[in-house]
């Protein structure tokens, strides 16, 4: 590589790094980084809003004011074309005299989807594509899955001693890992739009199911309990604050409607599932659930148990990414499982999965998977 493309890769990374921070915070909508840079020097960077809105590049044309023409403008994404709220922005490039756009991939949605790289090219601007693909695609890999195919990326979180287990015989749990990484699994809350455990998690813990550290998200994580029945206790911490931090209730169709009412006045929100066939262990069909949660603009979802949804994800091929956090412990085979039986019997049937990472949290360590491909 020659300084000119070290050069650009930096700044695409630069670009990449801003987009990251809004991990969780701009579903419906992808979040992006634009970084503009006049003669060699930085003048404008911005990410999308909390919300999605503003756009990127409108909060980074307005940083760089009139240093923006002549400009070259990196994006993670390419720039809309489609007239939102606000303007295309496209148009916001073109108007501001931007001379170069290096777009990372292209943006899938319907409205947009090569028609913005059009636009620019059609008003005299040079567009430049393909730069960090890989990585731009896999930090919105929530928003392309739920314009491609209907539904989030789903993240397992699992926290185990070295064999698996996650409770004593007894069903004590707290704490199989240590503080630095119950803190790390806080920050992946905060990188998620929304939390999603069973309602036997919610019986046996009565979770808050916030992210806990202080400053870290704008908006607030919406909490997701699958629950065919609605035997979601209307006394516990996430009724009681309903109202407050956004909670949704997936049910079968059909689930006792006093129930429903009374929840959905505490401040809940009771989405139901249709079930068909196989609608497993939970009651509630995943793969139907999950697009559920799509339609209402969930990109990412992190699933945190017990050990009867983690089954029934795995079950239904619907895990793209999973973080385990281990500690140095055993418990041995009357402990509980991570994952309850889900029918494995041939190999060849066992989800799989490819490390993408790793790190050491104290004496504990955070290893990371994506779905192999
Ligand atoms: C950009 N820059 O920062 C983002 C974009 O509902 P609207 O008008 O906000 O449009 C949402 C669509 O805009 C969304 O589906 C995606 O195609 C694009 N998101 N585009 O140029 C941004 N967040
Ligand atoms: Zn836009």
């Amino acid at each position: 590589m020659d300084d000119a493309s070290h050069m650009r890769a930096a700044h695409m990374r630069a670009a990449l790094g801003l987009a990251r921070r809004g991990l969780g915070q701009c579903w419906p909508n992808p979040t992006v980084g634009c970084v503009i840079v006049r003669d060699g020097r930085v003048v404008g960077r911005a990410v999308t809003a909390p919300g999605g809105r503003p756009h990127a590049e409108p909060l980074a044309l307005a940083m760089a004011g009139a240093e923006a023409r002549g400009a070259t403008a990196y994006v993670t994404l390419e720039p809309c074309c489609h007239h939102g709220r606000t303007g295309p922005c496209t148009d916001a490039f073109i108007a501001a005299g931007i001379a170069r756009v290096v777009v990372a991939v292209r943006d899938c949605d319907p409205r947009v989807n090569g028609q913005g790289v059009a636009r620019l090219r059609a008003a005299g601007v040079t567009v430049e594509e393909g730069l960090l693909a890989a990585e731009a695609e896999a930090l919105n890999a929530g928003f392309f899955l739920r314009i491609r195919q209907n539904r989030p990326l789903v993240t397992l979180k699992l926290a185990t001693t070295l064999d698996g287990r996650i409770a004593t015989r007894a069903g004590e749990s707290r704490w199989i890992t240590g503080e630095p990484a119950r803190r790390a699994a806080h920050a992946l809350r905060g990188r998620h739009d929304a939390v999603l455990v069973g309602v036997g998690t919610v019986l046996a813990d009565d979770p808050d199911l916030t992210c806990r550290i202080e400053g870290f998200r704008a908006i607030p994580l919406v909490r997701v309990v699958a629950d065919s029945h609605l035997r979601t206790p209307l006394t516990c911490r996430l009724v009681a604050t309903a109202k407050e931090i956004p909670t949704w209730i997936l049910a079968r169709h059909g689930a006792d409607r006093d129930r429903a009412y009374a929840l959905g006045h505490a401040g809940v929100a009771v989405v139901t599932v249709e079930t068909a066939g196989d609608g497993a262990q939970l009651g509630v069909d995943l793969p139907r659930a999950l697009r559920a949660l799509a339609a209402r603009g969930i990109t990412r979802v992190l699933a945190e148990g017990g050990a009867q949804l983690a089954a029934a994800l795995l079950r239904a091929d619907a895990v793209d990414r999973i973080a385990w956090f281990h500690a140095p412990a055993v418990l041995g085979a009357d402990g509980w499982p991570a994952a309850q039986a889900f029918g494995v019997a041939a190999l060849a049937a066992m989800p799989r999965f490819r490390r993408t990472g790793a790190m050491p949290l104290g004496d504990d360590m955070l290893t990371e998977f994506a779905r192999a491909a």
